[in-house]
C-alpha cells in the first residue's frame, strides 16, 4: 500500500467501533462423550467427521439485521446439509438443542404453521460441500436473535442421506447469543 492511501485510510480506522459488530465461533468437531464439553459436536462421523472444521461470523454491523455465514471444511463431500439457528444449547443428546429459533414465536408448539414456520421468521441455510467435503454459505434476516435465545446452529443430516433421515440432527454449534 503506497503511503498517500494509508494515510487516507487512517481516519476510517479511528471511526471504527471499539466494539466489534461481528462475533466469530471456530470450532472443531468432537464427540458430545469428549473429556471436556466441545464447542462443536458430532453426532455422525459419517457426515460431520470428527476433527472436522466450523467457523461462524455472525454480522449485527446493520442495525436491526443480522447477517450469518457459515464456513465448514472436512465435512462428507458432495452433500447438502440444511442448517438452522436453534433455541437449546448442544448436549450429548441431539434433540437438547430444542426448537428453532423464531422472531416471532409460534403459540402453537411444535411448530408447523408457515406463517411462523418459514425462512423469514427463522433463520436457516444449506451448505453445500465440494468434492473436498468444504462449502460456505451466507444468510441474511431482518431481525437480531435475542440474547440467551438462540444457543446454537444445528446441521441436519440433508441429502443424501445415508443410513439418517433428512431431518436428523448430525451437528451441534454453541453460539455464544
Ligand atoms: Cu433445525
Amino acid at each position: 500500500m503506497t503511503a498517500p492511501l494509508a494515510a487516507a485510510l487512517l481516519p476510517l480506522a479511528l471511526l471504527a467501533p471499539a466494539a466489534s459488530p461481528a462475533s466469530v465461533v471456530e470450532a472443531d468437531f468432537d464427540p458430545a462423550t469428549a473429556f471436556v464439553p466441545p464447542a462443536a459436536i458430532s453426532y455422525a462421523n459419517d457426515l460431520v467427521p470428527y476433527g472436522s472444521h466450523v467457523r461462524i461470523v455472525t454480522d449485527h454491523a446493520m442495525p436491526g439485521r443480522t447477517v450469518l455465514t457459515l464456513t465448514a471444511s472436512g465435512l462428507a463431500p458432495d452433500h447438502e446439509f440444511p442448517v438452522h439457528l436453534h433455541t437449546g444449547g448442544c448436549g450429548a443428546d441431539p434433540a437438547s438443542s430444542g426448537p428453532h429459533y423464531q422472531d416471532e414465536v409460534d403459540p402453537v408448539q411444535p411448530s408447523v404453521d408457515p406463517v411462523y414456520a418459514n425462512e423469514r421468521n427463522e433463520l436457516r441455510l444449506t451448505l453445500r460441500t465440494d468434492r473436498w467435503g468444504a462449502g460456505s454459505a451466507t444468510t441474511a434476516v431482518a431481525w437480531q436473535p435475542r440474547p440467551g435465545e438462540a444457543r446454537s446452529l444445528v446441521l441436519h443430516a440433508g441429502t443424501p442421506a445415508g443410513p439418517h433421515a433428512a431431518g436428523d440432527r448430525v451437528a451441534c454449534v454453541k453460539l455464544d447469543g
